[in-house]
C-alpha cells in the first residue's frame, strides 16, 4: 500500500527525522562545471586575472543587454558598489532607507558618514512603504535608497514621485533582484543607478561579485573611474577612488551561470511551487506571492508565521527545523535599526518602524535552488508539521514573538 507523503518522509529521514546534511538557504547555484573549467583554462593561458579582463568585459555586456541598461560596471561585491555609487552620486546628509533590508545597505551609507535614516515597510511588498517616508525628509535628507527585497520590485513611481517633488536623488539595491522585472521593464534601470549582488548566495553567483547599472553615462564614467583607484590610463589619477574590480574568475564563473539563467528560475520556480503546494495544509505557515505577470528569479522562499494560526512561534520553528539539519534562516531579523552602530546611535528608530518590528520575528527563510529536491521539500514541510504536531500535544505549545 502507498504510504502517505509524511510516513514516507520519516521513513527517509531515519527514525528522529533529520536530515542527513544540513540543508542551507543560500547554496550556491553552480549550474556548468565543464563551461567554467573551460573558462577559468583559457583565463589561465591569457594570464589576465584582473582590471577589467575580457570576461569582466564580456560579462558586462551580456548583462546590460540583458537588462536592457547602457551602462554595467562588474565590481567586487555589491557591498563596495553600493558604496561606490553612494559616493559616486553624491549621496550626503541623510538617506532614507528601509530598516528591512540587510545590513550592508546601512553600513554603505554609515561608513561614508551619511546617516541611514530608517523608514518602514509595507506588509504586503516586505519594501519601503511610500506613505511612511515623507516624515522623514528633513532638510539633511538628500536621497532614497531603496531595496527590492526577496527580488520584488520596490513601489518605484511611488518613490520617484518622492523624491522629485522634494529635490531628492533615488537609488535601489537590487542585490536580490537580478533576473526581475517591473512593469514589464527589467530591474536595472530604474533610479540613478541600481546594485546587484553576485554573492555565493545569490540567485546568479560569481563566487563574491556585483554591478552597477545605470543608464546615465556621467555616472557610470565616475563609478568605473572610482573602482580602479581613479586611474585613467597609466600613471593617471583624476578622481579619488578605490579597489572595486571584479576579477576574472568571478567573471567566468557569472558568465557561466547567466548562460543557464533559465534552468536556474525553472528550478527555484518549482521548488517555490512544491513548498506552496505542501504548505496548504499547515496553518498560519503563508509563503509570500510573487507577482506572476512580472519576470522573478524566485530565489527566496519566504514564509511569514502567523502567530493567530500557527500553534508554533517562528522562533521555535526553526529552532525545530535547525535541530533537524534544516537550516531556515531569519532573514531580516531584527531589522537594521536594531543592530550595531545603529541600535546605539539611534535608539528610537523603533518608535516608527511598527511593521518592520512586527514582520522582522515572523518571517523565516526556507532552502531552495538547484541544491534541493522536490523529495527534500516534502521532507522540510513534513519536519514543520511534526513541530506543530508536537506543540498541539503541549498544554502550552504556542510562543509569543519576541524581540532581544
Ligand atoms: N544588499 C542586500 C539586500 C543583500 O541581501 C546583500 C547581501 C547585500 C546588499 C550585499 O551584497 P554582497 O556585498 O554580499 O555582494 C548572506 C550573504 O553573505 C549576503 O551576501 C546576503 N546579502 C545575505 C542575505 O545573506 P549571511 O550572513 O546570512 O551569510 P552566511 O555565511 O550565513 O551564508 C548563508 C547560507 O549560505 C549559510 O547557510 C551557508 C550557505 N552557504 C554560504 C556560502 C558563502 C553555502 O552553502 N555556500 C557558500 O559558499 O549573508
Amino acid at each position: 500500500m502507498p504510504m502517505n507523503p509524511s510516513e514516507e518522509s520519516l521513513a527517509r529521514l531515519g527514525e528522529k527525522g533529520v536530515f542527513q546534511q544540513p540543508l542551507h538557504v543560500g547554496r550556491p547555484n553552480i549550474a556548468n562545471r565543464g563551461r567554467f573549467l573551460e573558462l577559468v583554462g583559457q583565463m589561465l593561458d591569457r594570464r589576465w586575472l584582473s582590471n577589467h579582463g575580457p570576461l569582466v568585459q564580456e560579462f558586462e555586456e551580456r548583462i546590460a543587454a540583458f537588462l536592457g541598461v547602457k551602462h554595467c560596471i562588474c565590481v567586487c561585491n555589491a557591498t563596495i558598489g553600493l558604496e561606490i555609487a553612494i559616493r559616486a552620486a553624491e549621496f550626503k546628509g541623510e538617506v532614507i532607507v528601509p530598516s528591512y533590508t540587510f545590513i550592508a545597505t546601512a553600513h554603505a551609507l554609515q561608513w561614508q558618514q551619511i546617516t541611514p535614516v530608517f523608514a518602514d515597510m509595507d506588509p504586503a511588498t516586505h519594501n519601503l512603504d511610500p506613505a511612511r517616508i515623507e516624515r522623514h525628509i528633513t532638510p539633511r535628507t538628500t536621497a532614497i535608497l531603496g531595496t527590492h527585497v526577496w527580488g520584488r520590485p520596490c513601489p518605484v513611481e511611488a518613490l520617484a514621485e518622492i523624491a522629485q517633488r522634494h529635490g531628492l536623488k533615488l537609488m535601489f539595491d537590487a542585490a536580490h533582484a537580478f533576473g526581475c522585472s517591473h512593469r514589464g521593464r527589467m530591474i536595472g534601470g530604474f533610479g540613478l543607478a541600481e546594485v546587484f549582488s553576485f554573492h555565493a548566495t545569490k540567485f546568479l553567483n560569481s563566487f563574491e561579485g556585483g554591478a552597477v547599472t545605470t543608464n546615465d553615462d556621467a555616472l557610470a564614467a565616475k563609478i568605473r573611474l572610482m573602482a580602479n583607484f581613479g586611474f585613467s590610463g597609466y600613471d593617471n589619477v583624476i578622481h579619488l577612488g578605490t579597489n572595486g574590480k571584479m576579477t576574472e574568475v568571478c567573471a567566468a564563473m557569472g558568465l557561466t551561470n547567466l548562460e543557464s539563467l533559465d534552468e536556474l528560475i525553472a528550478t527555484n520556480w518549482r521548488n517555490y511551487q512544491c513548498y506552496k503546494k505542501h504548505l496548504q495544509g499547515l496553518p498560519g505557515l503563508n509563503a509570500i506571492q510573487y507577482d506572476p505577470k512580472e519576470k522573478g528569479n524566485y530565489q527566496y522562499v519566504v514564509v511569514e508565521v502567523d502567530p493567530d494560526r500557527c500553534p508554533v512561534s517562528r522562533d521555535a520553528m526553526i529552532e525545530h527545523l535547525h535541530h533537524h539539519q534544516v537550516l531556515a534562516r531569519k532573514y531580516f531579523w531584527p531589522g537594521c535599526h536594531r543592530m550595531e552602530p545603529y541600535r546605539t546611535l539611534q535608539p528610537e528608530a523603533w518608535k516608527t518602524l511598527p511593521v518592520t518590528e512586527r514582520l522582522a520575528a515572523r518571517i523565516m527563510v526556507l532552502p531552495t535552488g538547484t541544491g534541493v529536491t522536490m523529495t527534500d521539500i516534502a521532507d522540510v514541510c513534513t519536519i514543520m508539521k511534526s513541530a506543530m504536531n508536537e506543540a498541539g500535544k503541549r498544554p502550552s505549545g504556542k510562543r509569543t514573538e519576541q524581540h532581544s
